[in-house]
C-alpha cells in the first residue's frame, strides 16, 4: 500500500495523539534508515504500520489473536496492550497489504525487541522510543544522540530504561524484553 493511502487508513483507526506518534515514528525511522543505509521506504511503511493494532479495544485485540492463531500468555492476557505488536504484523499483512517480511517483523518486534533483530527492526524499535513527541522517558537526550551513532547501544539503553521503568512501576516484565536485553549485552561482549 502506498504511503498516502497508509496515512489515510491510520488516521481512521487511530486516535489523534496516536496518529501524530505514528507519523513521527515513520519520519524518525526514515532518518535512521538514511544514516544506516537501510531502505527508507520500508522504514516509512514499518513506522506507519507499527501501531496499527494499538487503538483496538482490548477485547477485540484478544479476539483477533484467536483469529490469527497468536498464542497469548497469561501475562499478555493481563496486559492485552502487549499483543498489539504481533497482532499489528498480522493486520499489516492481511488488511494493509504489506508483503515485505522484514517490515512485518519490525512491526511484530517493536515493543519488546527480540534477539537477532535485523537493521530495520532495530530502526523501528529505536524510532518508537525517540520520536520527537516522546517527552517522558529517562535519558532521552542521550539516547536520541546515541541512536544516530551506535544503534545497538541505543537498543541496549532503551531496554535497560524500559525494564527499570517497569520494575519501579511494579508492572509485569515481559520475558521477551529481558531476553532481548540479555542477548544484546552478551553480543556486545
Ligand atoms: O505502542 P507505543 O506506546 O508507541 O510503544 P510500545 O509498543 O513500545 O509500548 C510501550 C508500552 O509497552 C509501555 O507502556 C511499556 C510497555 N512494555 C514494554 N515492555 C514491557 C511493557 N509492559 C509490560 N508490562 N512488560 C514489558 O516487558
Ligand atoms: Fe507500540
Ligand atoms: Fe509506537
Amino acid at each position: 500500500m502506498d504511503l498516502r493511502k497508509l496515512r489515510k487508513k491510520m488516521r481512521k483507526v487511530q486516535d489523534e495523539p496516536r496518529y501524530e506518534h505514528t507519523l513521527s515514528v515513520a519520519y524518525t525511522a526514515a532518518n535512521l534508515a538514511a544514516v544506516y543505509g537501510e531502505d527508507v521506504d520500508k522504514a516509512l511503511r514499518a513506522g506507519m504500520l507499527h501501531d496499527c493494532a494499538k487503538c483496538l479495544p482490548d477485547h477485540d485485540k484478544l479476539e483477533l489473536c484467536k483469529k490469527y492463531h497468536i498464542r497469548v500468555t497469561d501475562m499478555e492476557r493481563r496486559n492485552p496492550s502487549l499483543v498489539h505488536a504481533e497482532l499489528g504484523a498480522c493486520l499489516a499483512k492481511d488488511t494493509y497489504e504489506e508483503t515485505d517480511q522484514d517490515v512485518l517483523n519490525a512491526i511484530s518486534s517493536h515493543t519488546t525487541g527480540r534477539p537477532g533483530m535485523s537493521l530495520l527492526e532495530k530502526i523501528v524499535f529505536v524510532a518508537d522510543y525517540i520520536e520527537p513527541g516522546r517527552t517522558k522517558a529517562a535519558h532521552l537526550r542521550e539516547i536520541r544522540k546515541l541512536a544516530f551513532e551506535d544503534i545497538d547501544q541505543a537498543v541496549i539503553r532503551i531496554l535497560q530504561d524500559t525494564l527499570e521503568y517497569l520494575s519501579k512501576a511494579k508492572s509485569d516484565i515481559h520475558p521477551g524484553t529481558q531476553l532481548t536485553l540479555n542477548y544484546y549485552l552478551e553480543q556486545k561482549g
